[in-house]
């Protein structure tokens, strides 16, 4: 994805800047930036633009990222909220997030023609939130309230699931029959704290069943890895990403959580010179939704401090890549 880098003007006459002007080291935790569903998600957007042309409606936002979004409205996406705004008859493009099934049929009512850009490692949680619900489970989904991820997950068996969001909570559940009961999480979380919510589950619910395989994704995990290192060594995190991208904020929490100072950016244009005051080497990341680009810019504005030595500590190599939906292919 093209556009504006959003490279911050420093100006080193302010003495703010000023004092903070001199030789630095950028460590790079790789993987960083964006992960296949993101791909795919913004590749399904300009490809119906490209053959479709504008508008092109979008439910919710693409990714959660305010450049992303801002770009692809520049060019002709159409965000919305409600399914009211599209028009009958139009196409409507589901975001990374996914949806609950009473979205997916007030859109079919609609007469909309919908092209699905949930990230197909969200879909594989929907698919397990439906079997263990049909088997007679309680599903206990770990994720945040009111994240679009987790309205859609928890929309797949509404009477049986109930969402918990911390530890401490397991205790206040209420649960039919405590040996029936299976968990699911939200693609985002941080995998340790998550590990300690499954542990509570565990120890009140011994006969607890689980997934096949993690929910939380391969790009959540191998951002955390990363970062856990650049953490390390580094005097300040930065991470580039939006307020509203779950995995971003994970990313300064878990920074946080290994002493580390951290700051979550947009872009270079926030970046604020109190922060840098001892900060010889910064660590640098960005969340799964932010545009590689938005690194980059991060590392020529620091540049204009002084000499900026860039090193990478890649703790994984990513090659996942998902197909687009066939509608855009053919
Ligand atoms: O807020 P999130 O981290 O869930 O979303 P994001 O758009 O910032 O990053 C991509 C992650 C998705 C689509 C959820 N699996
Ligand atoms: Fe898919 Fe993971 Fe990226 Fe979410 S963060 S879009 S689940 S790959």
């Amino acid at each position: 994805m093209a556009g504006n880098s959003v490279r911050a003007h420093i100006d080193l006459r302010d003495p703010a800047w000023r004092a903070v002007a001199g030789p630095r080291t950028v460590l790079l935790a790789s993987p960083r930036s964006f992960c296949a569903g993101v791909d795919r998600a913004i590749d399904t957007v300009e490809e119906l633009l490209r053959r479709r042309g504008a508008p092109v409606y979008v439910r919710k936002q693409i990714v959660h990222n305010v450049h992303v979004v801002g770009e692809l409205e520049s060019r002709g996406a159409v965000f919305v909220d409600d399914l009211a705004e599209v028009p009958a008859g139009s196409t409507l493009v589901f975001s990374a997030h996914g949806v609950s099934p009473a979205v997916r049929d007030a859109a079919a009512e609609r007469g909309l023609e919908v092209v699905d850009a949930t990230c197909p490692l969200v879909t594989k949680v929907h698919a397990e939130a439906r079997r263990f619900a049909a088997r007679g489970d309680t599903v206990i989904l770990i994720g945040h309230a009111g994240h679009e991820e987790v309205e859609g997950t928890l929309g797949e068996a509404p009477q049986r699931t109930l969402l918990v969001q911390s530890a401490a909570e397991v205790a206040t559940l209420d649960v039919p029959d405590p040996s029936r009961v299976s968990y699911l999480t939200q693609t985002t979380l941080a995998v340790d704290e998550t590990a300690e919510v499954i542990a509570a589950l565990r120890e009140r619910f011994p006969q607890l069943r689980g997934p096949a395989s993690e929910d939380i994704c391969y790009a959540t995990t191998n951002r955390q890895d990363a970062l856990r290192v650049i953490a390390e060594e580094a005097d300040l995190v930065l991470v580039v990403g939006s307020s509203n991208s779950s995995n971003s904020v994970r990313l300064i929490e878990l920074a946080r959580r290994c002493g580390t100072p951290a700051e979550r950016i947009d872009d270079a244009g926030e970046l604020r010179p109190q922060w840098l005051e001892g900060a010889r080497v910064v660590g640098l990341t960005a969340g799964a939704s932010a545009p590689p680009r938005l690194v980059d810019a991060v590392i020529d504005t620091l540049g204009a401090l002084g000499p900026v030595r860039v090193a990478q500590r890649e703790t994984a190599h990513e090659t996942i890549r998902f197909t687009l939906p066939s509608v855009t292919r053919h």
